[in-house]
């Protein structure tokens, strides 16, 4: 990484930890070896070459990293080169493998949640190996990204993600709820998406900060700038499942409202038109009623 950015980095800023973003690539695979055949490559299915997604978290993390690091560091100290830096870095580089590895263990449990059969424009993992061999990859992944975040040595950290863990399965909880009346509030779904998708990129971000020798303030920013950003990531997911064809999405689209899922297009729907909260109660079971609801939207 640079710290005197060049007309290229300024120009597309992930040009800056491009670099990185494959070193972490090839650690995760390495992260996830095992000696079970079917174990392996269970584990390794979303690490591979072309179907890693778009590393939206790595990218945040790294870049959050290369900007509160130039902040901190003593001129003297800066650049490339230097043991504080290279040590500084590499914790905040496991921190990012870290994210990505629970991300896709929530992935893999997600879709056996969903019944999915497609993720990253391939096979689900569970629609390739079964549901059982799907849930226990993701308990493998979590297990690794424990042991990975457990050698950092940072209880504060370490509380911080082992948290978000419990996050991502209440998120998922009160996606289940199924009455309207509970569940089709902006309240009740931003805190839903908090819970869903916010807090691993707020708790990482956190964490980026922290490990890099930030104050508690600053840590604190990194932690709401991460949460908005998550809660818009959430957002722009939940528009595309709508606007994006199954090219793009690398998975069929009206997936969430075919599952039942009330996401904010639905919710701003209903204020304009009340009576959408009747099609909702009726549930998604019958693909009338889902044509019904995008009537309306
Ligand atoms: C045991 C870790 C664990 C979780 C259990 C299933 C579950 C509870 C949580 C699911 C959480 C989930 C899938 C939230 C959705 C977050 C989201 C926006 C996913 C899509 O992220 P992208 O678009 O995906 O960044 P890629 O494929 O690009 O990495």
């Amino acid at each position: 990484y640079s710290y005197s950015s060049t007309h290229k980095e300024q120009n597309d800023p992930f040009s800056l930890v491009a670099d990185e973003l494959s070193m972490v690539a090839n650690r995760l695979r390495l992260m996830v070896v095992t000696e079970v055949p079917k174990l392996a490559s269970a584990a390794e299915y979303f690490f591979k070459m072309g179907v890693e997604g778009k590393r939206f978290r790595p990218t945040v993390l790294l870049l959050m990293a290369t900007a509160m690091n130039i902040s901190i560091l003593e001129p003297s100290l800066r650049g490339p080169g230097d043991a504080l830096t290279k040590e500084l870095r590499a914790r905040q580089q496991r921190i990012a493998e870290i994210t990505e590895m629970i991300h896709v263990a929530s992935l893999l449990h997600d879709d056996v949640l969903d019944d999915a059969d497609t993720r990253r424009g391939i096979g689900s993992l569970n629609f390739v190996m079964g549901n059982k061999l799907a849930v226990l990859a993701g308990d493998f992944l979590l297990s690794r990204a424990c042991v990975a975040l457990a050698s950092l040595k940072n209880t504060e950290v370490v509380s911080l993600l082992a948290k978000v863990v419990e996050h991502l399965v209440t998120g998922e909880t009160m996606q289940m709820t199924t009455t309207c009346e509970q569940r089709c509030s902006m309240e009740y779904y931003m805190q839903k998406t908090y819970y869903k998708t916010a807090s691993l990129i707020s708790n990482s971000c956190k964490a980026i900060a922290l490990l890099g020798g930030q104050t508690a303030e600053v840590a604190m920013l990194a932690y709401e700038y991460g949460k908005n950003l998550g809660l818009a990531y959430q957002l722009i997911d939940d528009v595309l499942d709508f606007t994006g064809t199954s090219a793009s999405l690398g998975k069929g689209s009206l997936s969430d409202i075919r599952h039942g899922i009330i996401t904010a297009p639905i919710l701003f729907a209903m204020e304009e038109f009340p009576q959408l909260r009747e099609v909702v109660d009726r549930g998604f079971d019958d693909p009338a009623n889902v044509d019904l609801a995008l009537d309306y939207l």
